[in-house]
């Protein structure tokens, strides 16, 4: 039987996994239809801890698509961080907080706003329905958007992402900063973490321009436990450019309490282009750039402007 499928973005992030899980929620309750929450890939050390913390199961790797199955995306529309094996057919459903950059073969349902997290619009769509929002929904969502928004101090917090934290925590009742505390541990921990999964675990890819531009980035309490592996990471960046057909490779590691980021840069390509855009001074492969925190809002759209002329 075909089936609603609710899936968030490649490489997946705490806000990707908590939306598709807050989603399907909404699916089944508010809209009635029978839904799934998968995930397009291996969970990240803060999510583990969110799941553990709500005794929830994490939702399951998807594996296979059926012809008839509808999907819904949530977090992500960039063809790029799409899972595979989801066709443009057979996307019915769109829920996010990116640029829209898609395709579609037909009218589909989409809500887009410009808003800090995924899990917000969320929490604004099951408010504007009406339907009681239960404490561990209401602590889901705000793991969502304490993540995405890094504790509502990064540059992508707006004012509705504040009301909406403290209308769930009036139903979670929660102490919102000791929990960003333990999430940011959580997000900064190297643990199980190989020097591939570090680069590639909130990792994604963009056509901009004519370019095709991978960006990592690593959230972090303590840059230098990832700076002591820059080698190691230098080199790895430059064979994934290499595999993945790439015109640049960005990796950033931001350092979420000092609220800035070093900028590795592998070879003189992506020099030129971060000396053009980012104006730092680079330093032993690396460019320090203070109040840079965010790829969706102030990485990626510098880049494609760039790369688009
Ligand atoms: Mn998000």
């Amino acid at each position: 039987m075909a089936k609603t499928i609710i899936i968030g973005h490649k490489n997946p992030d705490t806000d990707s996994v908590v939306a598709a899980l807050a989603a399907e929620r909404y699916y089944k309750e508010v809209l009635k239809i029978d839904a799934k929450a998968y995930s397009a890939g291996e969970i990240n050390n803060e999510t583990k801890f969110v799941l553990k913390t709500l005794s929830l199961k994490a939702p399951s790797l998807l594996k296979a698509v059926k012809k008839d199955d509808a999907v819904v995306l949530v977090d992500h529309n960039e063809s790029g961080q799409i899972a595979d094996g989801i066709s443009a057919s057979q996307i019915a459903g769109l829920i996010d907080h990116h640029k829209i950059i898609f395709e579609t073969e037909r009218p589909i349902s989409i809500r887009v706003e410009p808003i800090g997290s995924t899990s917000s619009l969320i929490a604004k769509m099951y408010f504007e329905s009406g339907r009681k929002v239960s404490a561990s929904l209401a602590k889901l969502l705000l793991s969502g958007i304490l993540s995405d928004t890094l504790g509502l101090s990064g540059p992508t917090t707006t004012d509705e992402d504040r009301k909406i934290v403290k209308a769930l925590n009036k139903i979670a009742n929660i102490d919102i900063k000791e929990f960003v505390s333990e999430l940011f541990a959580a997000k900064s921990s190297l643990k199980g973490i190989s020097i591939e999964t570090l680069i590639t675990q909130d990792y994604k890819l963009f056509e901009m321009g004519r370019s095709k531009v991978g960006i990592g980035v690593w959230e972090t309490t303590d840059p230098e436990s990832v700076n002591a592996e820059k080698a190691k990471i230098l080199k790895l960046l430059f064979e994934k450019k290499f595999k993945e057909n790439l015109d640049y490779i960005f990796f950033f590691v931001v350092d979420i309490i000092k609220q800035g980021s070093v900028l590795y840069l592998i070879s003189d390509n992506e020099s030129e282009l971060a000396k053009k855009v980012f104006k730092g001074k680079i330093e032993d492969n690396g460019m320090v750039l203070e109040g840079i925190v965010s790829r969706k809002k102030q990485m990626a759209p510098v880049l494609t402007a760039a790369l688009s002329k």
